[in-house]
């Protein structure tokens, strides 16, 4: 493969920025956490404004945090309720600093694609809207009403709506991803692709058939009444911080806690809380009582190993079993059947380890078990996360307090815009109630998932490519690919905050559309405006910016999806687009008819705090088909290394969010003002003939295929043999679009087939 090119191809610029090293942090949080968090919000908001955004933040009628989705204590919540990881989100959000036409002018596109993913973000907030036209270099101002027409036209010129992609990032409110996902369908297509697609679609997919519902199970007050919390592939210290305070709790009450992970992540070791005086000055709490350094994707033979030992050791709860689950015989048997030498070889830990895992959970009636993308973007992710329903069903560990399954979710509202239809495969009843309420007959053949979206715009069959959010070109796996893919489009569309990518690698005409971040005020007809979000814990609360806009021509995401849909469908349908952007109530109003669980939506989400939406095996009800949990007999992973292979597992630095890049640290792990580094073996460089700190390019192998990511440096750290770390989206180039998930489609961000080799000037 050629060398690649930020301009064309899309990849950030193959430049380092001076690694320094120090030991991987053995605690998280902590004194200098609060200090971070401070010295980000205050530099860039400044003082008084930063302030401002924090003491609204997570509290009762105030922002909800626009970072993870881990949910806020239903009581008691400290003036305090953020981490450090929110501060940095809101710090980027209310930048004082603005990006205005004159910069546009000043720089040409291929100049800001040579810039780094870090500078992008340091440029400030957006401000108007701008268009870039066919063969144009640089983007120039357009008003709101050209850029609804100019996509209208589009839109309405196409053979049919389904040339047309509607991308959702999971930042949007409720209230905006109900109203686009009724405007995507009333156009006439289901494709409405998902950062969800890449992230936790594995989890629904293997949780729906199983217990009924594609969402987790617990609430947060369940992690105090736990018995033992089984964390894995999750690195909450940094990607959901405020979860250590409940693992805190937990321990406190006398949990127990594993986690299986290839790097000894600091925040699953021990945590300094920042919230009591003694967590300031160092005085931590040790988390972990069993730390399981799995080979990557090693996790599916490590759940059926304790299946195995469970069954032998009859530590299965049979009252359970028999009343509320099927298909137990069948898992027996086939467990029966597990080698311990693929066993040992897949987990890469020793059989005591594992036995040692198996006895506590066999000792345990109220588990917990939590994930995140360390069990999802693998091929086999669907069936190693139904293994852990298979534990959890096996201990009857689910329906009651302090037990049960939790996915832990990515972005702030990603769930809820599921909730609110934005699903490329939306199940029957949802379409016959937006049938019923809103008169029209929404199209029923599924849509384009992500990846699905990526070949049809390659394959020109997809023509127009709307973002509500997100960065889709530096997100999505196989960026050189994507490149050409949104390269080819007619028209590109990017609603965000910041510059990023997505908008510089763009279609022949190209819009940005600047809208409001979530801390700000939004005012409708002069009347302030407060949106609802829903978090991991299936909690539907409101959310209110307090904030002056970054510029007075931002418009709300409501508002943009409310007036593209009335300058593309115009009074096609009875829908009042206008009436839903000036009242955010009647949107709400609406949604209480379309989706179970939000009767009296408006009325009961004014109650501080919000409410919990239904959730059947909480309550011990399954609601599969007839009634009872299932029990699955699932793959082990079919993936084999070549001599020389490792597989790779590209994840995120305590510096970023997802494709923001925060700063260029990744403090817990001791790697510091560089992201273009490799964490190997110490046993792994050797074999090659490389040494620490010497520079690699790294290939990756698929079905006879290879890609390259140039120049990374080799840092030597406590990662499993055969196993490899890089920071996404510098190496998302590496993953082949077709490698996904069974069942889910899911990219397999976390296992890629790689080999290294000494970089060579070319
Ligand atoms: N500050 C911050 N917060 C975030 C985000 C962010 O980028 N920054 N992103 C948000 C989003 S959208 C998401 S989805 C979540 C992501 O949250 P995480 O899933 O925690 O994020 P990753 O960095 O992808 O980390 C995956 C973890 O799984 C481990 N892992 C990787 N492969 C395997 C494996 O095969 N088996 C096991 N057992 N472990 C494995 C890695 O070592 C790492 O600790 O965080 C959300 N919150
Ligand atoms: N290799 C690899 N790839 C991955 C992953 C991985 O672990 N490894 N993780 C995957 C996962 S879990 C996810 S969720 C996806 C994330 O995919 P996306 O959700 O598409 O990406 P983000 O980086 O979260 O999006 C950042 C952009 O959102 C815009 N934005 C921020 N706030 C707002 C807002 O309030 N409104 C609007 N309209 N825009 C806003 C900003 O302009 C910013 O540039 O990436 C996936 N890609
Ligand atoms: S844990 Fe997540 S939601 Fe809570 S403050 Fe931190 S980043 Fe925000
Ligand atoms: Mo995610």
């Amino acid at each position: 493969m050629a060398d690649t090119n930020p301009t064309i191809d899309g990849v950030p610029p193959e430049e380092f920025t001076g690694l320094k090293l120090t030991p991987p942090k053995t605690a998280a949080a902590g004194f200098t956490a609060v200090v971070k968090s401070m010295k980000e919000v205050w530099g860039k908001a400044g003082i008084l404004r930063g302030t401002k955004a924090l003491t609204v933040l997570n509290q009762k009628g105030g922002v909800d945090c626009p970072s993870c989705a881990w949910p806020d204590p239903d009581e008691h919540r400290s003036f305090a309720e953020f981490c450090e990881n929110g501060a940095k989100a809101i710090a980027w959000e209310t930048d004082s600093r603005r990006i205005t036409p004159e910069f546009f002018k000043q720089h040409s596109i291929a100049d800001l694609a040579a810039q780094s993913d870090y500078w992008h973000g340091q440029q400030g907030r957006l401000t108007e809207p701008m268009v870039v036209r066919v063969d144009g270099t640089h983007y120039e101002p357009i008003s709101w009403d050209d850029a609804f027409q100019l996509i209208a036209t589009e839109l309405n010129s196409l053979a049919s709506p389904s040339e047309a992609d509607f991308y959702t990032s999971g930042r949007a409110s409720n209230e905006a991803a109900f109203l686009y996902q009724l405007f995507v369908r009333a156009y006439g297509t289901n494709n409405l692709p998902d950062c969800s697609n890449m992230c936790h679609e594995s989890s629904g997919s293997a949780l729906s058939p199983t217990v009924g519902i594609g969402k987790g199970t617990v609430k947060l007050e369940d992690f105090e009444k736990s018995e033992l919390i089984l964390i894995l592939g999750q690195n909450p210290g940094t990607n959901h911080p405020r979860m250590l305070s409940a693992l805190q709790k937990a321990k406190k009450a006398g949990a127990k806690i594993i986690a299986v992970n290839p790097l000894p992540e600091a925040g699953l070791l021990n945590f300094r809380n920042p919230q009591y005086p003694g967590g300031m000055l160092g005085f931590g709490t040790d988390l972990t009582d069993l730390m399981l350094p799995i080979r990557i994707n090693g996790d599916s033979a490590f759940l059926q190993a304790v299946i195995k030992i469970l069954f032998e050791k009859n530590a299965i709860d049979t009252a359970f079993i028999e009343e509320k689950t099927e298909g137990i015989a069948e898992l027996r048997e086939t467990i029966a059947g597990l080698s311990w030498d693929v066993v040992l070889e897949q987990t890469g830990l020793s059989r005591e380890q594992i036995e040692q895992a198996a006895d506590l959970i066999a000792k345990s009636e109220r588990i917990i078990t939590c994930w995140a993308m360390g069990l999802t973007q693998h091929k086999n992710a669907v069936g190693t996360i139904r293994d852990v329903v298979n534990i959890i069903l096996l201990r009857g560990s689910i329906g009651k307090p302090g037990a049960g399954l939790c996915p832990v979710r990515g972005h702030s509202n990603v769930q809820g815009d599921r909730t609110m239809g934005i699903w490329e495969k939306p199940p029957a009843w949802f379409l016959e109630n937006l049938k019923k309420v809103f008169g029209f007959d929404p199209p029923t053949h599924h849509g384009h998932d992500t990846v699905e979206a990526i070949r049809a715009m390659h394959s020109e069959e997809v023509k127009v490519f709307i973002g509500l959010g997100g960065n889709f070109l530096s997100a999505t796996p196989d960026t050189v690919y994507t490149a050409a893919a949104l390269r080819k489009c007619r028209l590109t569309v990017q609603v965000s905050i910041k510059l990023n990518r997505s908008h510089l690698v763009h279609g022949q005409t190209a819009l940005i559309l600047p809208c409001l971040g979530r801390t700000e005020e939004d005012l409708q007809g002069g009347e302030p405006q407060f949106v609802t979000t829903e978090n991991s814990m299936g909690v539907v609360q409101m959310s209110q910016g307090k904030m002056r806009p970054a510029s007075p021509q931002l418009l709300s995401e409501t508002a943009i999806v409310a007036r593209l849909a009335k300058a593309t469908l115009g009074s096609k349908f009875t829908i009042d687009w206008e009436g839903f952007s000036q009242n955010y109530d009647r949107i709400r109003e609406l949604i209480s008819r379309v989706i179970p669980g939000f009767d009296n939506y408006n009325e009961r989400v004014r109650i501080p705090g919000g409410f919990y939406l239904p959730n059947g095996p909480r309550d011990g009800n399954f609601k599969t088909p007839n009634g009872k949990a299932k029990f699955t007999v699932n793959p082990l992973s079919d993936i084999r290394l070549e001599p020389g292979q490792m597989l790779m597992m590209t994840i995120r630095t305590h510096d970023q969010f997802n494709t923001t890049i925060y700063g260029l640290d990744d403090r817990y792990r001791g790697i510091k003002h560089e992201r273009r580094v490799i964490l190997m073996n110490k046993a792994d460089v050797a074999e090659r003939g490389l040494k620490a700190g010497e520079i690699v390019d790294i290939t990756s192998h698929w079905a006879g295929q290879q890609r390259v990511a140039h120049k990374f440096i080799i840092v030597e750290y406590p990662i499993p043999t055969k196993c490899a770390a890089t920071y996404f989206p510098e190496t998302n180039v590496l993953i082949p679009l077709e490698s996904v998930a069974d069942t889910s489609n899911t990219p397999t961000s976390k296992s890629v087939v790689i080999t290294v080799s000494r970089h060579s000037e070319s």
